[in-house]
């Protein structure tokens, strides 16, 4: 196949110019995802887990919240590596929330959450529920052992807002 002279060149600059594109893509990529920063999850390992992927979650437990200061269930068995969408369902006319953690790290976030009760704290451990809302937490189990989930709410967690998980160890 033969092209005309002007025609050839104009595809021979064509290829020069394409490296240059494909390059210039995944930086401006990059710079939307900096503009979404806030929406997207950090993946920390935690010692009772880390941020999993929605489309992993093969089992959802729905997770009743209610005025009377009550979780409900307040156990949940997971297998170790399991990821779980824990739907917080807000039964109340109050703001409730969940948050998975140690038993002591519970304990002490809801201390600090006592003394500075308009503290803002989001995490992917986490779900803010406004009253007659639901709100999930998708969280990938891998680390066995027994944990808690709370309302962190300023005397929710005191008032018995909390429950436990136990996560067994794949043999
Ligand atoms: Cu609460």
């Amino acid at each position: 196949m033969t092209y005309p002279n002007t025609t050839r060149r104009h595809f021979q600059l064509t290829l020069i110019a394409l490296p240059w594109a494909l390059a210039a893509n995944p930086v401006r990529a990059h710079g939307e995802q900096h503009g979404k920063a806030s929406a997207a999850v950090v993946k920390e390992q935690k010692p009772w887990g880390i941020a999993g992927e929605p489309r992993e979650a093969k089992r959802t437990v729905e997770i009743r919240m209610t005025d009377d200061m009550k979780l409900l269930p307040n156990h949940l068995e997971v297998r170790e590596g399991e990821t779980l969408r824990l739907r917080a369902v807000n039964k109340g006319k109050l703001m409730h929330e969940i948050v998975i953690g140690t038993s002591e790290e519970l304990k002490t976030h809801a201390d600090l959450m006592k003394k500075h009760p308009g503290m803002e704290h989001d995490e992917p451990y986490m779900a803010h529920v406004p009253p007659g809302r639901r709100g999930d937490i998708v969280w990938t189990f891998n680390r066995p052992g027994d944990f808690e989930f709370a309302c962190l709410i300023a005397g929710h967690f005191e008032a018995g807002m909390r429950g436990t998980i136990r996560v067994k160890p794949t043999a």
